[in-house]
Protein backbone atom coordinates (compact mmCIF):
# COMPACT_ATOMS: atom_id res chain seq x y z
CA UNK A 1 0.00 0.00 0.00
CA UNK A 2 1.24 3.34 -0.57
CA UNK A 3 -0.21 6.26 0.83
CA UNK A 4 0.35 9.96 -0.66
CA UNK A 5 0.72 12.83 1.86
CA UNK A 6 1.31 16.53 2.51
CA UNK A 7 3.52 16.70 5.74
CA UNK A 8 1.15 17.49 8.74
CA UNK A 9 -1.69 17.70 6.92
CA UNK A 10 -5.04 15.30 7.50
CA UNK A 11 -3.02 12.60 6.10
CA UNK A 12 -0.89 12.44 8.90
CA UNK A 13 -4.43 10.15 10.33
CA UNK A 14 -3.89 7.87 8.09
CA UNK A 15 -0.20 7.60 8.20
CA UNK A 16 -0.92 6.75 12.10
CA UNK A 17 -3.53 4.52 11.34
CA UNK A 18 -1.20 2.14 8.92
CA UNK A 19 1.19 2.80 11.68
CA UNK A 20 -1.21 0.97 14.16
CA UNK A 21 -2.38 -1.23 11.96
CA UNK A 22 1.69 -3.30 11.34
CA UNK A 23 0.75 -3.99 7.88
CA UNK A 24 3.52 -2.91 5.13
CA UNK A 25 2.75 0.38 3.66
CA UNK A 26 5.30 2.87 1.99
CA UNK A 27 4.69 6.66 1.99
CA UNK A 28 5.41 9.17 -0.83
CA UNK A 29 5.03 13.02 -0.01
CA UNK A 30 3.75 15.14 -2.71
CA UNK A 31 4.55 18.92 -3.27
CA UNK A 32 2.23 21.42 -3.29
CA UNK A 33 2.49 22.39 -6.89
CA UNK A 34 2.33 18.16 -7.46
CA UNK A 35 -1.16 18.35 -6.13
CA UNK A 36 -2.89 20.40 -8.96
CA UNK A 37 -0.40 18.45 -11.79
CA UNK A 38 -2.49 15.84 -14.00
CA UNK A 39 -0.48 12.90 -12.73
CA UNK A 40 -1.90 13.06 -9.24
CA UNK A 41 -4.83 13.96 -10.37
CA UNK A 42 -5.13 11.12 -11.65
CA UNK A 43 -4.94 9.83 -8.41
CA UNK A 44 -7.53 12.61 -6.83
CA UNK A 45 -9.31 14.29 -8.82
CA UNK A 46 -9.51 17.36 -6.25
CA UNK A 47 -6.13 17.63 -5.89
CA UNK A 48 -5.82 16.72 -2.38
CA UNK A 49 -4.05 14.36 0.39
CA UNK A 50 -3.99 11.83 1.24
CA UNK A 51 -4.66 8.97 -1.22
CA UNK A 52 -4.28 5.58 -0.72
CA UNK A 53 -2.78 3.17 -3.37
CA UNK A 54 -3.61 -0.53 -2.76
CA UNK A 55 -2.82 -2.67 -5.54
CA UNK A 56 -5.45 -1.79 -8.50
CA UNK A 57 -7.48 0.04 -5.93
CA UNK A 58 -7.42 3.78 -5.64
CA UNK A 59 -9.11 5.33 -2.76
CA UNK A 60 -9.25 9.51 -1.52
CA UNK A 61 -11.30 11.05 1.12
CA UNK A 62 -9.87 10.63 4.57
CA UNK A 63 -12.35 9.07 6.38
CA UNK A 64 -12.69 6.10 3.74
CA UNK A 65 -9.61 5.79 3.98
CA UNK A 66 -9.06 5.09 7.86
CA UNK A 67 -12.12 2.87 7.69
CA UNK A 68 -10.34 0.59 4.48
CA UNK A 69 -7.65 0.27 6.92
CA UNK A 70 -9.53 -0.57 9.85
CA UNK A 71 -11.13 -3.02 8.43
CA UNK A 72 -8.12 -4.57 6.38
CA UNK A 73 -6.92 -5.50 10.12
CA UNK A 74 -9.78 -5.92 12.21
CA UNK A 75 -7.39 -6.95 15.23
CA UNK A 76 -6.37 -3.39 16.71
CA UNK A 77 -10.40 -2.68 17.13
CA UNK A 78 -9.96 0.52 14.95
CA UNK A 79 -13.37 -0.25 14.43
CA UNK A 80 -15.10 -1.80 16.56
CA UNK A 81 -17.95 -4.68 15.62
CA UNK A 82 -21.50 -3.67 17.26
CA UNK A 83 -23.48 -1.44 15.54
CA UNK A 84 -23.42 1.06 18.18
CA UNK A 85 -19.52 1.17 19.12
CA UNK A 86 -19.04 1.60 15.03
CA UNK A 87 -21.50 4.58 15.13
CA UNK A 88 -19.68 6.03 18.36
CA UNK A 89 -16.52 5.85 16.35
CA UNK A 90 -18.11 6.89 12.88
CA UNK A 91 -20.36 10.01 14.77
CA UNK A 92 -16.59 11.47 15.88
CA UNK A 93 -15.12 10.15 12.58
CA UNK A 94 -17.60 12.95 11.37
CA UNK A 95 -17.04 15.20 13.45
CA UNK A 96 -13.54 15.95 13.41
CA UNK A 97 -13.66 14.98 9.52
CA UNK A 98 -17.04 17.43 8.50
CA UNK A 99 -16.98 19.64 11.37
CA UNK A 100 -13.26 20.45 12.72
CA UNK A 101 -11.60 19.98 9.54
CA UNK A 102 -14.11 21.99 7.22
CA UNK A 103 -13.70 24.64 9.59
CA UNK A 104 -10.40 24.98 9.87
CA UNK A 105 -9.93 24.37 6.38
CA UNK A 106 -11.67 28.46 6.46
CA UNK A 107 -8.25 29.41 8.06
CA UNK A 108 -6.11 27.68 5.90
CA UNK A 109 -7.77 28.84 2.76
CA UNK A 110 -9.07 32.14 3.56
CA UNK A 111 -8.08 33.32 0.46
CA UNK A 112 -10.33 31.10 -1.82
CA UNK A 113 -13.06 32.92 -0.14
CA UNK A 114 -12.39 36.72 -0.32
CA UNK A 115 -10.00 38.67 -1.76
CA UNK A 116 -10.36 41.29 0.14
CA UNK A 117 -7.42 41.48 2.82
CA UNK A 118 -10.12 42.69 5.87
CA UNK A 119 -13.05 39.81 5.16
CA UNK A 120 -9.99 37.80 5.13
CA UNK A 121 -9.40 38.84 8.84
CA UNK A 122 -12.78 38.80 9.76
CA UNK A 123 -13.30 35.31 8.56
CA UNK A 124 -10.41 33.96 10.32
CA UNK A 125 -11.07 35.25 13.39
CA UNK A 126 -14.97 34.37 13.38
CA UNK A 127 -14.07 30.84 12.04
CA UNK A 128 -11.17 30.67 15.55
CA UNK A 129 -14.24 31.26 17.49
CA UNK A 130 -16.02 28.70 16.02
CA UNK A 131 -13.14 25.80 16.64
CA UNK A 132 -13.21 27.03 20.17
CA UNK A 133 -16.93 26.21 20.49
CA UNK A 134 -16.17 23.03 18.64
CA UNK A 135 -13.22 21.83 20.34
CA UNK A 136 -15.16 22.36 23.48
CA UNK A 137 -17.51 19.71 22.34
CA UNK A 138 -14.96 17.32 21.67
CA UNK A 139 -13.34 18.01 25.27
CA UNK A 140 -16.52 17.63 27.53
CA UNK A 141 -16.67 13.74 25.59
CA UNK A 142 -12.80 13.05 26.26
CA UNK A 143 -13.84 13.51 30.07
CA UNK A 144 -12.63 10.44 31.88
CA UNK A 145 -11.29 8.75 28.54
CA UNK A 146 -7.91 8.05 26.98
CA UNK A 147 -9.82 8.00 23.83
CA UNK A 148 -12.56 9.79 22.10
CA UNK A 149 -15.00 6.62 22.01
CA UNK A 150 -13.53 5.07 25.11
CA UNK A 151 -11.32 3.01 23.03
CA UNK A 152 -8.73 3.77 20.69
CA UNK A 153 -10.22 4.38 17.27
CA UNK A 154 -9.53 5.64 14.11
CA UNK A 155 -10.85 8.80 15.04
CA UNK A 156 -8.17 9.59 17.30
CA UNK A 157 -5.38 10.22 14.85
CA UNK A 158 -7.38 12.84 12.98
CA UNK A 159 -7.94 14.58 16.38
CA UNK A 160 -4.58 14.89 17.07
CA UNK A 161 -3.95 16.12 13.79
CA UNK A 162 -6.28 18.84 14.05
CA UNK A 163 -4.69 19.91 17.35
CA UNK A 164 -1.61 20.11 16.03
CA UNK A 165 -2.84 22.36 14.00
CA UNK A 166 -4.46 24.15 16.47
CA UNK A 167 -1.06 24.93 18.00
CA UNK A 168 0.52 26.06 14.84
CA UNK A 169 -1.94 28.67 14.54
CA UNK A 170 -1.73 29.04 18.55
CA UNK A 171 -5.69 28.63 18.83
CA UNK A 172 -6.07 29.29 22.70
CA UNK A 173 -7.35 25.90 24.06
CA UNK A 174 -5.32 25.36 27.16
CA UNK A 175 -8.49 25.81 29.24
CA UNK A 176 -10.06 22.78 27.54
CA UNK A 177 -7.89 20.08 30.05
CA UNK A 178 -8.96 17.07 28.23
CA UNK A 179 -7.74 17.55 25.34
CA UNK A 180 -4.37 18.57 26.13
CA UNK A 181 -3.70 15.23 28.25
CA UNK A 182 -5.43 13.64 24.99
CA UNK A 183 -2.63 15.28 23.07
CA UNK A 184 0.31 14.19 25.40
CA UNK A 185 -1.08 10.73 25.24
CA UNK A 186 -1.29 10.83 21.59
CA UNK A 187 2.98 12.18 21.19
CA UNK A 188 3.32 9.39 23.58
CA UNK A 189 2.52 6.90 21.29
CA UNK A 190 4.75 4.15 19.48
CA UNK A 191 2.90 4.75 15.72
CA UNK A 192 2.48 8.20 16.34
CA UNK A 193 6.33 8.81 16.81
CA UNK A 194 7.15 6.87 13.71
CA UNK A 195 4.50 8.59 11.78
CA UNK A 196 5.61 12.30 12.99
CA UNK A 197 9.71 11.54 12.16
CA UNK A 198 8.74 9.93 8.91
CA UNK A 199 7.36 13.16 7.83
CA UNK A 200 10.26 15.52 9.59
CA UNK A 201 7.91 16.93 12.40
CA UNK A 202 9.62 15.60 14.98
N1 LIG B 1 -12.46 15.80 2.28
C1 LIG B 1 -11.07 15.54 2.05
C2 LIG B 1 -10.30 16.80 2.37
C3 LIG B 1 -8.84 16.66 2.02
C4 LIG B 1 -8.10 17.96 2.24
O1 LIG B 1 -8.68 19.05 2.39
N2 LIG B 1 -6.76 17.85 2.23
C5 LIG B 1 -5.93 19.02 2.37
C6 LIG B 1 -4.85 18.79 3.42
S1 LIG B 1 -5.52 18.59 5.05
C7 LIG B 1 -5.23 19.29 1.08
O2 LIG B 1 -4.68 18.40 0.46
N3 LIG B 1 -5.24 20.55 0.65
C8 LIG B 1 -4.55 20.96 -0.52
C9 LIG B 1 -5.40 21.85 -1.36
O3 LIG B 1 -6.63 21.82 -1.20
O4 LIG B 1 -4.82 22.53 -2.20
C10 LIG B 1 -10.62 14.38 2.94
O5 LIG B 1 -11.24 14.16 3.99
O6 LIG B 1 -9.70 13.66 2.56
Amino acid sequence: MKLYYLPGACSLASHIVLEWIGKPYETQVVGRDELKQPPYLALNPAGAVPTLVDGDFVLTQSAAILEYLAELSPEPGLLPESPRERAEVRRWLGFCNADLHRTFALIFTAGYYTDNAEFQQQLVSKTESKLVQLFSIIDKQLEGKQWITGTRSIADPYLYTILRWARGKKIDITSLKNLQTFFAGMENDAGVKVALQAQGLS
